[in-house]
């Protein structure tokens, strides 16, 4: 079954220039974008975004980070999206990232690690109901 999943081309890989790179990626894994769009997160909104991780270690990092400079949110659809996107994208960490990964290649560490991806298709139906109102998807799930 065709699925969604939210990705985040985060402010470290868009201020590097990767962001046309990746989004070539995004099309040659096989992936549909049915929405798009680069803003820069205020702090509140991405304390609002990464409320799972309320209460980690690295929450008032990641948050600051990712409020730092611009960011390209896709709404995206393929078979199995969320799996498929995270295979894609790699471990957390670019250390343990497999080879041929977009981690592997562009992210810089833990923190700074280039992309995003939900982590489960409920997560992906609220992450991407955070940034992209439905009628401005295309798709027809
Ligand atoms: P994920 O992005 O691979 O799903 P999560 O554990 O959900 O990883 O963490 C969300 C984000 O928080 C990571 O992508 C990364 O930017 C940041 N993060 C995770 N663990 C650490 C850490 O140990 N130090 C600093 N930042 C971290
Ligand atoms: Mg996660």
């Amino acid at each position: 079954m065709k699925t969604r999943t939210l990705a985040i081309i985060k402010p470290d890989a868009v201020s590097m220039g990767y962001a046309s790179t990746i989004s070539d990626r995004i099309i040659k894994e096989g992936f549909i974008i049915l929405g798009t769009k680069q803003i820069k997160m205020s702090l509140s909104q991405s304390e609002g975004f990464y409320t799972v991780h309320i209460g980690k270690p690295f929450f008032e990092e990641l948050t600051r980070f990712m409020s730092s400079g611009p960011c390209i949110v896709l709404a995206l659809e393929k078979e199995n999206a969320v799996d498929s996107w995270r295979e894609v994208i790699g471990a957390t960490n670019p250390k343990e990232a497999d080879e041929g990964t977009i981690r592997k290649e562009f992210a810089k560490n833990v923190g700074e690690n280039a992309v995003h991806g939900s982590d489960s298709d409920e997560n992906a139906t609220q992450e991407i109901a955070f940034f992209f109102s439905e009628e401005e998807l295309n798709g027809d799930i």
